[in-house]
């Protein structure tokens, strides 16, 4: 069965919501990125990289094990490993990737530093905050004027390039992105937040989150 290492976050619920949505069967593999398990060397033989998501399937191209990091290049290999999910060629295969590529490049760093410089960083650096919560406001205006003439994110169809989108938009309080201005992305996001694969995929990976630890008995 596929493995996939995870923990809840916007990258890792990329790959359950394609699996959900494949019906392939996979084991969720908790990395606790609060208590740094991702950096462990144990991970780290299997993601030199250090992070999530990271799939693991024992049937892969070649009849063996492969091991695939980075999620967008997860997304590609399941749509192609199942046929579905990605059209075969032609102009709608290439907007999904001009989708996926607008994705990682643009909005998921712009999300990543925004969140990281109003809410992570040791010190306020208004240069930097300012940067990239008016970059994230950019690339959210360019993904809903997309959405204004499309009904998923590469076309009339619902593909790897909308669950690519999902990912950040499901954690944009991180980024203090709010949906009523963007219309089009809202409606979008609706639409794909209801799919029972979604639905699934959220439920299990929000499960790895550590459960929060009762308040210590009051001694009177
Ligand atoms: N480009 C990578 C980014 C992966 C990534 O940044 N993952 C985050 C969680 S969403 C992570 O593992 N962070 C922990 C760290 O950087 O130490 C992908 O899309 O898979």
């Amino acid at each position: 069965m596929i493995d996939v290492y995870a923990f809840s976050t916007p990258n890792s619920v990329r790959v359950p919501i394609a699996l959900e949505e494949l019906g392939l069967e996979y084991n969720l593999k908790p990395v606790n990125l609060r208590k740094g398990e991702q950096k462990e060397l144990a991970f780290r033989k299997l993601n030199p990289n250090g992070k999530v998501p990271l799939l693991v399937d024992p049937d892969g191209p070649s009849g063996r094990q492969f091991v695939l990091s980075e999620s967008a290049a997860i997304l590609i290999y399941l749509a192609e490993k199942s046929g579905r999910l990605l059209p075969y060629n032609g102009e709608e295969r290439m907007r999904v990737f001009e989708q996926i590529f607008f994705h990682v490049t643009g909005i998921g760093p712009a999300f990543g530093q925004a969140g990281y410089f109003q809410k992570q960083a040791p010190e306020q650096i208004p240069l930097a905050l300012e940067r990239f919560k008016a970059e994230s406001a950019r690339v959210m205006t360019v993904l809903d004027g997309v959405l204004a003439s499309r009904k998923y994110t590469a076309g009339n169809e619902y593909t790897i390039a909308d669950i690519a989108h999902f990912g950040w938009l499901w954690r944009r309080e991180f980024a203090s992105i709010d949906l009523t201005n963007y219309p089009n992305v809202k409606r979008w996001f609706d639409l794909v937040a209801a799919r029972p694969a979604v639905i699934r995929a959220i439920e299990r990976v929000t499960a790895l989150l550590p459960a929060p630890q009762p308040e210590p008995a009051v001694q009177l």
